[in-house]
């Protein structure tokens, strides 16, 4: 059973743990966890509101934007512009940054946003999830631009998911380990389930979409080849396999039992560095995973040092159990 602490509560008692708060990091905390509420209605709602299917337009990404896509970006829009806690967004759906509106107030944070992840499964009722980062506004920067985002993942203030699953889960860090949150749908609260979320450094799982195989560079092949042999070759031990195609999904999913979750850079499009983003997706993953033990690396480098250059630039990303993602890391420098 749980304590029944809320969100709001467990928020508020980390904002009076960092002496000095204004309340202006819990209050921005809340409402984007509004936002994340809208958004599994919608989602949950699905064909009985007319939501399932594409919008007819294409993201930034050139990807083709489902309904859910516009519309989930439209509620981290409304729910976070009013408030004065925030001097710009940034999101996976819009080309540039979404300015604060001059009728509003600004604050000092930023926040980047991927506002509904795994969109490809949502006509097929598999589970996707909302990824969201918050930045400070660098110092005396009233009208911030693209440039003004471009800090590396060591600079979030908080990285955390909304998982639209059998459960609506959201999960944060703001630097002192991970806690995971069920949406009681009969309060319309989140409430504190998992406090201290960490995962095993070993695992016997992998995540990696196995149809790339062809595609990838010689260490990923090495270690998937290793679990594929099992007990039969050098790990001694077999492995599973899952592949859901929702970041959000995995991720979770390692929290809870470990694993190792593998989207490496591979020759499928050679001018793509990888095919997961660097802002909204592998940044505030790979705070959240690190918060909770594991690790969340390129294959090359920590994740979370990379110098941005671009608001959707994409990255390598290997995360999970900490010893798994070593021994990946380490194929990389042999
Ligand atoms: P593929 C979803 O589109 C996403 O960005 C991640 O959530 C997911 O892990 C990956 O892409 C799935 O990619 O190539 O297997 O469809």
């Amino acid at each position: 059973m749980h304590t029944g602490e809320t969100i709001t509560q467990f928020i508020s008692e980390e904002q009076r743990r960092v002496g000095g708060a204004t309340g202006e990091f819990t209050a921005l905390l809340n409402d984007i966890v509004t936002a994340c509420k809208y958004i599994s209605n919608a989602v949950n709602q699905g064909a009985l509101v007319g939501v399932l299917g594409t919008a007819g337009s294409e993201n930034v990404q050139g990807e083709t934007q489902k309904k859910l896509d516009v519309i989930s970006n439209d509620v981290f829009i409304k729910a976070n512009e009013w408030a004065g806690h925030l001097a710009a967004m940034a999101s996976e759906e819009m080309d540039d940054i979404y300015p604060i509106p001059a009728q509003y107030p600004k604050g000092k944070y930023l926040i980047t946003f991927d506002p509904l992840d795994g969109s490809s499964n949502i006509d097929v009722n598999i589970s996707v999830g909302s990824i969201f980062s918050i930045l400070r506004c660098p110092e005396g920067v009233t009208n911030p631009t693209a440039k003004d985002f471009l800090q590396p993942g060591t600079k979030q203030v908080c990285g955390g998911f909304a998982l639209y699953g059998p459960s609506t889960m959201l999960v944060l860090t703001t630097g002192n380990g991970v806690s995971g949150f069920t949406l009681d749908q009969n309060v319309g609260e989140f409430i504190l389930t998992h406090p201290n979320m960490t995962i095993p450094e070993d695992t016997t799982e992998f995540a990696i979409n196995m149809s790339n195989m062809r595609f990838w560079e010689e260490p990923v092949k090495r270690y998937v080849d290793e679990c594929l042999a099992g007990s039969t070759g050098s790990r001694d031990k077999d492995f599973n396999m899952r592949w859901v195609a929702s970041m959000v999904a995995e991720v979770y999913r390692i929290l809870t039992r470990g694993g190792i979750f593998m989207y490496p850079k591979d020759t499928k499009d050679p001018s793509k560095a990888g095919k997961l983003r660097l802002m909204y997706e592998a940044n505030p993953m790979g705070f959240i995973v690190e918060q909770a033990g594991g690790a969340c690396s390129t294959g090359r480098e920590r994740v979370m040092e990379i110098q941005p250059e671009d608001l959707h630039q994409r990255v390598p990303v290997i995360l999970g159990s900490k010893n798994e993602v070593e021994r990946v890391v380490a194929y990389h420098k042999e």
